[in-house]
């Protein structure tokens, strides 16, 4: 490990003391080996929001002491280029007083991460790493894998848990040059009431696409899917915001412009205060006349919770995301989605629609049953059966702090050895049915099935009967239906111009000389932008067709409402043999319940 200077050391007499932090939010490589970045992100990460706004409070109430100033620099790589050697300058200039924080950190971002980190060590700089990677890693394992090795090798600290209650430890540690190797937390997790509240600066904000900011108001999901990360890290209890602070923050963006806000939590429909928290908006929104509105992420029960969608929809919601993961009951049941009910589907998304919000659903692929037909089949059963405007698709991935991880690390299992990938982007693991070749292309295809234009037209003739703003729908849907084809990249890690530099790409592949990087970038962005435009028309003439038909009544099978006749006649239900089951299974539960004393509805 590199010696670290005392604070003595750093500070020369009569010099103005100034301990800095530089949080930087790393991105990842593409398949080509750059770093994914753009002119503008979509939406501030709520990660370093909540690491700066703790940060910041400790400047606030001067934890280093009256004389020393801490001076916070907040950088997120997907929108902005991450100069080392500006900030080994800077810091050097400020004698390494300070730290440079890799905030919020994937595993598909800890590559980048350490290489980010090495210069930076090189130079005396302290390091810590946190976010999901490490903290997964430590919850689900006893050792110090040979990846979190590598960065304690290089003096890098590492953060576990949350850093809620903890960030005067760590600043005080840092400043005094005694960071600990390790900050391990990920078993005493902070409550959420009355705890510093997430804040980006503007400037860093401004680099986003549009008046949208991201905050968290409770963490945690009682649920157990085997692939799901975030009980793990951040538990299966429900951890919440007061209503309090989300007013607060609220009202602090408000006044910054800022009124779209993307809900972080995994499952706001058990967060345990939802309905206080609603309530409160409901009064922002109807009494004081904050025109905010919100996207949050729910599960597929949530509309049997009374009052949940009338007082979403009073509270400004105007789309959810629902993990819909799979229409096959035997898949869900082998992921442990045991909530996922497909008899419910149906009934949910219909429940969203009767009030005009609009749904995105995930849906994953890959799951040991699947094959190739018969994923393409239920991709085409959705389509007729079911009312979802914004589907995406993801590769079953074993994410590093999932049991699906554990299980096949523990027993050595063939897995990916390289984090970039784990984006749920990528093949990882063999799968019993589909060759890698196959499981790549059916994720490819799954975006045109779905995305044809026949059915974006369907989608918005459906929106438009049920009263959305389908322009607005078919600018999202633009993004979705293309991103993959035109950026190679997943809609969830894509933006507005693909920024490249020659220089940023993984230290495993060579630089590629001028004569054949910049051409090739040319090509690409005037390519790429010919397709976006091409594409944004094609989308904007269905858009106008179906508006100028709005006053001819729509209406198609999977906008009926629900009958004892669908599990007869609709595909969702007669699929396979599991479906059908799934149907007997709910008949039984419902003849009992509604011949024996109610039941009460449990969250597992
Ligand atoms: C909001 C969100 C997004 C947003 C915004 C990104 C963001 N991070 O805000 C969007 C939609 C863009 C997004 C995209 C993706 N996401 Co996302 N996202 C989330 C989500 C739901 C919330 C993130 C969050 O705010 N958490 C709350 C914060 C406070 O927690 P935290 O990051 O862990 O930070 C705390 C501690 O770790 C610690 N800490 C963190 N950093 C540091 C640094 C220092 C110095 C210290 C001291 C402490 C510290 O203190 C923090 C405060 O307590 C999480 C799930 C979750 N519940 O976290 C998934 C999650 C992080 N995403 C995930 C993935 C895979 C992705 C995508 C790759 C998906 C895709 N293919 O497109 C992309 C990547 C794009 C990108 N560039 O980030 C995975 C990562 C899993 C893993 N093991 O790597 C998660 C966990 C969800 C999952 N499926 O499991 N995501
Ligand atoms: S519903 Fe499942 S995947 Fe979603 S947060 Fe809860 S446990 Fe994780």
């Amino acid at each position: 490990m590199l010696p670290v200077q005392s604070p003595e050391q750093r500070t020369e007499p009569g010099v103005a003391r100034k301990f800095r932090v530089v949080l930087v939010k790393p991105s990842h490589y593409d398949d080509d080996g750059y770093v994914i970045r753009w002119y503008r992100s979509p939406m501030p990460a709520n990660s370093l929001a909540s690491v700066y706004g703790l940060i910041d409070d400790c400047a606030q109430r001067r934890i280093l002491g009256p004389d020393i100033d801490i001076d916070i620099v907040a950088i997120d790589e997907t929108n902005t280029r991450v100069r080392v050697d500006r900030i080994i300058a800077e810091m050097r200039a400020n004698n390494n007083f300070g730290f440079v924080g890799l905030v919020g950190v994937q595993s598909n971002q800890y590559p980048r991460s350490l290489h980010i980190a090495k210069p930076l060590r090189a130079a005396g700089i302290p390091v810590i790493i946190g976010g999901f990677h490490v903290s997964g890693m430590l919850a689900m394992f006893d050792n110090i894998g040979p990846d979190l090795q590598e960065a304690l090798d290089m003096g890098v600290t590492l953060f576990a848990g949350e850093a809620e209650g903890r960030m005067d430890e760590v600043m005080r540690d840092a400043a005094a040059g005694t960071l600990k190797p390790v900050y391990n937390y990920i078993n005493d997790l902070p409550a959420l009431e009355d705890a510093v509240t997430p804040f980006l600066p503007g400037n860093s904000v401004r680099k986003t696409i549009g008046n949208v900011t991201t905050f968290d108001a409770g963490r945690g999901c009682p649920f157990q899917c085997s692939f799901c990360t975030i009980i793990n890290v951040q538990g299966r209890k429900s951890r919440r915001r007061s209503a309090d602070d989300v007013e607060r923050i609220l009202r602090k963006n408000y006044e910054h412009g800022i009124d779209r806000f993307f809900i972080t939590d995994d499952n706001f429909a058990r967060n345990k205060d939802w309905e206080l928290i609603f309530d409160r908006i409901i009064k922002l929104r109807e009494e004081d006349g904050m025109d905010v509105r919100f996207l949050i992420q729910v599960d597929t029960l949530c509309h049997k919770i009374p009052n949940f969608v009338a007082k979403a929809k009073r509270a400004g919601v105007t789309r959810i995301f629902i993990g819909l993961e799979n229409i096959n009951p035997d898949n869900l049941l082998a992921a442990k989605k045991r909530q996922n009910k497909i008899t419910e589907y149906r009934n949910m998304l219909l429940a969203w629609k009767a009030v005009g919000i609009w749904t995105y659903a995930g849906y994953i692929l890959g799951f040991p049953n699947d094959t190739p037909e018969s994923a393409r089949r239920d991709i085409e059963i959705i389509k007729k059966e079911m009312p979802l405007d914004v589907l995406e698709f993801f590769f079953l991935t074993p994410l590093p702090g999932s049991e699906d991880h554990k299980a096949l690390r523990t027993k050595g299992a063939p897995l990916d050895p390289d984090l970039n990938k784990y984006d749920l982007e990528h093949a990882l693991t063999p799968h019993a049915h589909m060759t890698k070749a196959e499981w790549e292309k059916l994720y490819r295809d799954a975006w045109s099935i779905y995305y044809t234009p026949a059915h974006i037209e369907t989608i918005l003739r459906r929106a438009q009967a049920y009263g959305i703003n389908i322009l607005r729908l078919a600018q999202i849907i633009l993004w979705f239906a293309q991103s993959l084809s035109i950026e190679r990249v997943h809609p969830l890690q894509g933006g507005f111009v693909r920024l490249k530099t020659r220089h940023e790409r993984r230290p495993e592949l060579p630089m590629e000389p001028m004569w054949k990087f910049y051409p090739a970038y040319a090509a690409e962005f005037l390519i790429k932008h010919a397709r976006v435009a091409a594409a944004a028309f094609g989308i904007y003439r269905t858009y106008r067709r179906v508006a100028k038909s709005s006053q001819v009544p729509y209406m198609d099978q999977a906008m009926q409402p629900v009958s004892e006749d669908d599990t007869q006649t609709l595909e969702l239900f007669t699929h396979n043999q599991s479906a059908r089951e799934a149907v007997d299974h709910a008949k039984k539960v419902k003849t009992l319940t509604t011949t024996g004393p109610a039941p009460t509805e449990t969250a597992a």
